[in-house]
């Protein structure tokens, strides 16, 4: 084997790709790692813009595979901050010795299957080459920059920073004029932070989100004495949820309770914060009466946070809660109270153009001295297609998916022997806790690379029947139910021009793991191998 020649080539060093590279080392493999960035941490790595921070507390929103790791890290808040984040997968990187085995500064381009020798080669944007049996995209869910279609976006003067490819250096912006576009979660956590130090802020939001509070704090040492005494049955009881979250999650319905009793279970929830939110009552994304509940009780949140009753207005979202990401938030709405901070509607009136020295909007030029992008990622897809994958007699992954993705269990595809997804299109994903969801994959995918070496199987893929039927029970989740109902990224539709598929699986973490499981269990029932 020549010096570029690996049992497994993995495509990002996010904590994903970190995994993968430890897990295939203790099994023997020869693994390379290939990221574009100049260091491991993958979306924590690029989204540096301010106030950025997970939305799943940090005690679940870290890797159990090891446990010495798990009881040794200590997070300093309930939900950290980025910086904290990125530091963490720089102590995995470290404790495991992961970097040496990872080529940085190095973005893949294309990738092509040989079919005679069973080889995947991997062609970097610099030239260089990999040539490895397997192939694993470890790229991420929100990892590709969605760019607006705005007119003259390129003519503005100033700085125009996109809240995913956020400079790594300090951005100051005191006594400046901030434009942002988007009120997503990237710009729900960074409005009020940079409004904290810019003079002017003008917020341009196309459409109004559901943000419930974060309620950070330093982390109770109590609860993190607690779950580390029991981590272990901890993460085993997070499994069993839909999301994979640990946290109180009813099944009743909504509509069965009385309007004091719904009332008191939102106050409460609103209280504790965060995501749990939507976890109050079974039906929720299932019945719009049941959503409207839910949805008025935040929009009254907005209005008694809001001074301004037009603004509040505009702040409230007419859609249902739960089809978009829900948002968790700290200060968002208040800062809407400050004098410099400015709320531009643009839901009828699209924004006209960028100008080189701001944003026309209303028929009137907004002058600013900075551009916020804030107007999040081509999901779920866009960094698989944004490498060009070749297959077997020349199947492009681009073009196969040209009308929307399909995959087998969002870890591979017919045509496209010994190539895994971590967390693809068709995988439950964006709709659980990350870390648990990709230590998941990862282990189903080394676990298989381990079964064919002892085998002696040179190729394994995903059979057109499998992957079809799969694909067909995917969309059968969300026949039924809102989820589907509203314009979001899990629908493609945030991407001008994107096929508009329901992507990720929304039949929950544990149903997913069955499934995953009792595939191994028949053999890799839906693959085939040669
Ligand atoms: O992106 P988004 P994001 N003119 O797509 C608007 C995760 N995440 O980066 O809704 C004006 O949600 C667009 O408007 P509309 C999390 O999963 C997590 O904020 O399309 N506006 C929308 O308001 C999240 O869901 C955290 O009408 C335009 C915004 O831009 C996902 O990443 C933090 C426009 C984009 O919102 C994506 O979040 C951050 C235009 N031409 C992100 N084009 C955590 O808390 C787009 N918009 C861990």
């Amino acid at each position: 084997m020549s010096k570029q020649e690996f049992d497994v080539a993995v495509v990002g060093a996010g904590f994903a790709g970190m995994y993968l590279l430890h897990r295939l080392r203790k099994l023997g493999f020869r693994a390379r790692v290939i990221e574009a960035g100049s260091d491991v941490g993958g979306t924590w790595y690029w989204n540096r813009y301010p106030g950025a921070r997970v939305d799943i507390e940090s005690m679940q929103y870290s890797y159990q595979f090891d446990e010495e790791l798990q009881q040794e890290w200590q997070w300093s808040e309930r939900y950290s901050p980025q910086p904290e984040i990125l530091q963490y997968a720089g102590h995995v990187a470290d404790r495991f010795d992961l970097r040496r085995d990872i080529q940085f500064d190095t973005r893949v381009a294309a990738a092509s299957y040989d079919e005679k020798s069973a080889l995947w080669t991997l062609k970097a944007e610099d030239g260089t080459k990999t040539v490895a049996r397997f192939f694993v995209m470890a790229t991420g869910c929100l990892s590709k920059p969605n760019w607006p279609q705005i007119d003259g976006l390129d003519s503005f003067k100033g700085p125009t920073y996109h809240t995913a490819q956020w400079p790594h250096e300090k951005i100051d912006f005191t006594g400046k004029r901030v434009a942002v576009i988007g009120t997503g979660s990237s710009a729900i956590q960074s409005i009020p932070v940079i409004a904290d130090e810019a003079a002017e802020v003008f917020v341009f939001q196309r459409t109004a989100n559901y943000a419930i509070p974060a309620n950070n704090a330093p982390l109770d040492q109590k609860y993190e004495h607690e779950v580390k005494s029991r981590y272990a049955e901890f993460r085993a009881e997070a499994k069993q949820t839909p999301p994979g979250i640990h946290g109180r999650f009813r099944q009743g319905k909504a509509l069965e309770a009385t309007a004091e009793e719904r009332q008191a279970e939102y106050e409460q929830r609103w209280e504790t914060g965060g995501l749990s939110f939507m976890g109050a009552y079974g039906d929720l994304i299932f019945d719009q009466e049941a959503n409207d509940t839910a949805a008025e009780f935040v929009r009254n949140k907005i209005r008694g946070l809001v001074e301004d009753p037009d603004i509040a207005e505009l702040l409230c979202p007419k859609n249902i809660i739960g089809g978009k990401r829900l948002c968790v938030d700290t200060n968002y709405f208040s800062t809407y109270n400050r004098d410099h901070v400015h709320l531009i509607d643009v839901e009828a009136q699209p924004i006209e153009a960028i100008t080189p020295t701001g944003v026309r909007a209303q028929g009137k030029n907004f002058e600013v001295d900075a551009l916020v992008i804030a107007t999040g990622f081509d999901a779920m897809t866009g960094a698989l297609t944004q490498v060009d994958i070749k297959g077997r007699n020349d199947a492009s992954l681009q073009k196969r998916w040209a009308d929307g993705p399909t995959s087998y269990l969002g870890l591979a595809m017919a045509d496209f022997p010994n190539l895994f997804t971590v967390t693809g299109p068709g995988s439950p994903s964006v709709f659980t806790n990350m870390l648990p969801t990709i230590e998941q994959h990862v282990d189903w995918i080394a676990d298989c690379i381990a079964y064919m070496k002892d085998r002696n199987y040179s190729a394994i893929e995903a059979t057109p029947e499998a992957e079809a039927a799969w694909w067909e029970h995917v969309q059968d989740c969300v026949v039924e139910g809102l989820k589907a109902t509203t314009n979001s990224w899990y629908l493609g539709a945030n991407v001008a021009g994107k096929a508009r598929v329901f992507m990720p699986y929304y039949g929950g973490f544990p149903n997913y793991c069955r499934k995953c499981e009792e595939v191994v269990a028949a053999g890799y029932e839906g693959f085939a191998f040669a």
